[in-house]
C-alpha cells in the first residue's frame, strides 16, 4: 500500500477532508480557532456524509433576476447558449421549454453571477474545504427535474485533481413533491473506491464501465444500509456534494410541476478539467470572491470583446492563467479513448458554433 493510500481513502488523493485523519485535523484547527463552531459542525458533517445543506443562503432577489434572465433566454438566447437534451448538446430553443433539458453555463451572460454562485456561506464553506479559491467550471440550469439515475460526477467530469470535484445544487423555487426531486445517498462517497477497469477514476466515455462502477457502489451502499434521501429544498437553499457521492433526480410523478434549479460544478483555482479541451479558456474573478471558467473560449481566441456582458459582470480581470498554466505535455498523455471522446465533443461543439477551424491546433497535438 502506498503512502497516499494510507493517507487518503481514494487512490487519487483528495482534499484535506478526504484524508483518513480528517477529523483529527478538524479538531486541531477548531482548537486553534481557525473555524467557528458552526464551521466545525458543517465540516464534520461533510467529512462523514459527503454533503452539506445550507439553508436560505442565496438572495431571493438575485434568484428572481436570474429566473427572468433564464425565461428571456428561451426566446432570445445569449450567443452560443446550448442545452443538453436526450444526451445531445443542442442550441437553446423554446422547443425544449417543457422538456428535461439542462441549459449550460447561462451564468456567463448573467450580471450578478458571482452573487448567485457564491453566496457568502457557500464561498466560506468551499474555501475551507479547498484551502484555495473555488472556480465554477460549468453550470446547468433546469426548469424540470432531470430524472438522472444515481451517479457520481468524478466519472464524467475528470480534473487534474480528480478528488477536488464538488457539486452545488441550488433551489430556484420551493421544491414540490413529485417534481423529480434531487436525490442522494449520504455516506456513499466513503464506500470502498470503485475504478473504471480497476484503474481509471474517469469513465472516458465508456458507459458500460461507468454502469459497473455505479452498480458496485450501490451494492456497497446497500451492504452498509445507506439509503437514498430526497432534498425537499426551499428557494435559496443549497446542497453541496462530494464528487464521489451518488446523486441524481427522482422520477417526475407530476408532469405539471417545474423544479427550477441551478447546478454548479466546482474545483479549486489551479486545477484543470481534462474531460474537455479547456486550454484556451480564461478564468474570471468575481468581485465578491470565487471564479468561473470562461467557456466562451472561442472569444478568447478571437480576442475578448470588452463590451461583452459576461466580462462586464466580473470585476474586469480576465486572466489567461489557464492557458499558461496547462503543461503542453498534458494533452499528449491522454488515453486514446479519452482523446476520441474529446474529438467527438469538439465535433459536436464545432457544429454548434460553426467554427471548426478553431480546433485544428488540438487535433494536431
Ligand atoms: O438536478 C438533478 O436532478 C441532478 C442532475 C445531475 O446530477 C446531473 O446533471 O449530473
Amino acid at each position: 500500500m502506498s503512502v497516499d493510500e494510507l493517507l487518503y481513502r481514494s487512490r487519487f488523493g483528495g482534499l484535506w477532508t478526504d484524508r483518513r485523519d480528517a477529523h483529527d485535523l478538524l479538531e486541531a484547527r477548531g482548537a486553534a480557532n481557525a473555524y467557528n463552531d458552526a464551521d466545525v459542525e458543517l465540516l464534520a458533517h461533510y467529512i462523514d456524509h459527503g454533503y452539506v445543506i445550507l439553508k436560505k443562503v442565496a438572495d431571493r432577489a438575485v434568484i428572481d433576476e436570474y429566473l427572468a434572465h433564464f425565461e428571456a433566454a428561451w426566446d432570445d438566447p445569449p450567443e452560443r447558449l446550448w442545452l443538453q437534451w436526450n444526451q445531445q448538446g443542442l442550441p437553446m430553443d423554446r422547443r425544449f421549454y417543457d422538456e428535461m433539458a439542462k441549459v449550460g453555463s447561462l451564468h456567463l451572460s448573467f450580471d450578478r453571477a458571482g452573487e448567485l454562485l457564491f453566496p457568502r456561506r457557500v464561498l466560506r464553506f468551499l474555501t475551507q474545504i479547498y484551502e484555495r479559491p473555488p472556480v465554477a467550471f460549468q453550470t446547468l440550469t433546469m426548469r424540470k427535474g432531470s430524472e438522472e439515475t444515481l451517479h457520481i460526477d468524478t466519472a464524467p467530469l475528470t480534473l487534474t485533481e480528480p478528488m477536488s470535484l464538488v457539486g452545488s445544487w441550488m433551489a430556484l423555487e420551493d421544491v414540490q413533491p413529485g417534481s423529480g426531486e434531487f436525490q442522494y445517498i449520504p455516506g456513499s462517497h466513503g464506500v470502498l473506491e470503485q475504478l473504471h477497469h480497476g484503474t481509471y477514476k474517469g469513465h472516458n466515455g465508456d458507459h458500460r464501465a461507468a454502469h459497473e462502477v455505479i452498480t458496485a457502489k450501490r451494492r456497497l451502499c446497500d451492504e452498509r444500509g445507506l439509503d437514498v434521501q430526497t432534498f425537499m429544498a426551499k428557494k435559496g437553499d443549497v446542497l453541496i456534494w462530494h464528487g464521489d457521492l451518488l446523486h441524481g433526480g427522482a422520477p417526475i410523478e407530476d408532469s405539471t410541476t417545474t423544479r427550477k434549479s441551478l447546478i454548479a460544478h466546482l474545483m479549486p483555482l489551479g486545477v484543470m478539467p481534462t474531460f474537455f479541451d479547456f486550454s484556451h479558456a480564461g478564468v474570471i474573478a468575481y468581485a465578491g470572491g470565487g471564479y468561473t471558467i470562461d467557456t466562451h473560449w472561442a472569444d478568447m481566441l478571437l480576442g475578448p470583446d470588452p463590451t461583452n456582458e459576461w466580462l462586464a459582470s466580473s470585476d474586469g480581470r480576465v486572466t489567461k492563467l489557464w492557458r499558461d498554466w496547462v503543461p503542453l505535455s498534458l494533452r499528449r498523455r491522454v488515453s486514446p479513448s479519452f482523446a476520441a471522446r474529446v474529438r467527438q465533443n469538439i465535433f459536436i461543439r464545432s457544429r454548434l458554433t460553426r467554427r471548426r477551424t478553431l480546433f485544428h491546433d488540438y487535433k494536431g497535438s
